[in-house]
């Protein structure tokens, strides 16, 4: 599957810790859009779709959720509960997001601005372009 984790290394001293994230370097593309996800309500799921062509790295800054992945032929779960990883997700990869703790802070980096014509929003529309 299109996807892989990143490790991030914190820099820490006695006044806390930081991460730095550099495109190219701790990124695999060059980062074109950041936005975050908080207040998502205890139950509530999100993404259901996929993206053509953007890659993103997803990570939870504080408090934990799940990302469940699809290619079509593999699915698999990651829990993100640690701002020293980040879940690296290329192009035509079907996610969904449960299980948001009621401090989650998911930020996602992404490697495009935001296209509503990159989604594919149907499942049976993504397995269908999954077999060309
Ligand atoms: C993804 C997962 C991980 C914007 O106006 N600009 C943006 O950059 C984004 C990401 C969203 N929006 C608008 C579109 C919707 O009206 O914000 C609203 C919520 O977006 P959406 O329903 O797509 O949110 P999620 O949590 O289902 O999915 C988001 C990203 O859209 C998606 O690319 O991979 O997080």
């Amino acid at each position: 599957m299109n996807i892989r984790m990143l490790k991030f290394i914190a820099k820490g001293d006695s006044r806390g810790s930081l991460i730095s994230l550099e495109s190219g370097n701790h990124v695999p593309f060059v980062i074109k859009r950041v936005y975050y996800i908080f207040g998502t309500q205890s139950g509530v799921e999100r993404g259901f779709h996929a993206h053509r062509t953007l890659q993103q790295v997803a990570i939870c800054v504080r408090g934990s959720c799940e990302f469940r992945l699809r290619d079509g032929r593999e699915e698999c779960t990651v829990q993100l509960s640690s701002p020293e990883e980040g879940l690296y997700i290329g192009e035509m990869v079907w996610r969904e997001m449960a299980n948001f703790s009621s401090d989650c802070l998911l930020m996602v980096l992404a490697s495009e601005g935001y296209i509503e014509s990159d989604y594919v929003r149907d499942f049976n529309e993504f397995m269908s372009l999954k077999q060309l």
